[in-house]
């Protein structure tokens, strides 16, 4: 199986497990619940999910385990590009390609819709369903705890939102992404690590691997909001510059930005030497990244 049909397999399986685990109930609330699903459903390239799943096979995780993990890591995904569409935040009316969910809905539902997603998030983790160690349950829910609070992705959007008119360092920028991006995407593998009750070493090497990706990654999206179209994309482009954003292209320029995001999917792949042919996906999951268009 090509990585691309790989990517699309997990893709469907990942929204099987959000559909099942997202039911809408009877009576008022329904609405909150629909806007969720409106969020969280049928879109989105699904790579946090696929790097949940792809790290979990290293360790013959079963897949239902792991979709239920991947399918936690996509709820708290949309939940921040839900909140990060908001006026408050960076007022953003298309996501993914239709109107974002405060103007599907409306923005008391949109924040609602937010918090549900990332309530829930944790509560799928917590259920048995999950794990049968109740001590894997807890690592996985604590690890996404610290990666996406005040020390991880949202400590990133302060620092972020603190920055706005500020001149960053390299070195600013470098932490505010690690923390606002690379910190999911480095849970995302090291969950599969967690699941497959991985050694240290092991564990090391996947959270190794998901930093460096997530670095790249978000090197590669500052390129696509200079050279890439909204109709590309999928959402508003060129919105850095004109907020005045400092981000690793304004300061080391396209040229140097392309090289160094290259260098860090490289170096990304290089840390799962150890698990030979089985890490495959992974691997070319790092160059694809940096190559990507949307
Ligand atoms: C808690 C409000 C709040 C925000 C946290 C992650 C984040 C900060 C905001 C999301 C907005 C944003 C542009 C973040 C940078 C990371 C990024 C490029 C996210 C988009 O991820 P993709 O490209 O999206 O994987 P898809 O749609 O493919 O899932």
């Amino acid at each position: 199986m090509s990585l691309k049909e790989a990517l699309a397999a997990t893709a469907y399986e990942v929204e099987k497990a959000l559909d099942d685990l997202l039911p809408v109930p009877e009576g008022a609330e329904a609405r909150v619940v629909e806007a969720m699903r409106y969020a969280v459903l049928g879109g989105g390239k699904r790579m946090r999910a696929f790097m949940v799943m792809e790290a979990a096979t290293l360790f013959g995780v079963d897949r239902r385990c792991s979709a239920r993990v991947a399918a936690s890591v996509e709820m708290l995904h949309a939940y921040s590009l839900v909140h990060d569409d908001l006026p408050a935040m960076d007022d953003d009316d298309m996501r993914r390609g239709k109107p974002s969910c405060h103007k599907a809905f409306d923005e008391a539902t949109a924040i609602l819709a937010g918090d549900a997603l990332l309530t829930r998030a944790f509560e799928v983790l917590g259920e048995p369903d999950t794990h049968s160690n109740p001590e894997a349950r807890c690592e996985l829910v604590i690890a996404l705890g610290k990666a996406s609070g005040a020390h991880g992705m949202v400590g990133g959007q302060m620092i972020d939102i603190a920055s706005e008119g500020k001149q960053l360092t390299a070195d600013e920028i470098g932490r505010l992404q690690a923390l606002k991006t690379g910190r999911l995407i480095q849970y995302s593998a090291e969950a599969g690590a967690i699941l497959g009750r991985a050694n240290s070493m092991q564990r090391h090497m996947l959270v190794s691997y998901g930093r460096d990706v997530g670095a790249a990654f978000q090197i590669a999206d500052d390129i696509l909001d200079v050279e890439g179209t909204a109709e590309e994309v999928g959402k508003a482009t060129g919105k850095d510059a004109a907020a005045g954003k400092a981000t690793l292209v304004s300061i080391l320029g396209l040229e140097r930005a392309k090289m160094q995001a290259d260098m860090l999917a490289k170096q990304a792949a290089e840390h799962l030497d150890s698990f030979g042919e089985k890490a495959a996906n992974l691997r070319e999951l790092a160059a694809l990244v940096v190559a990507r268009k949307n």
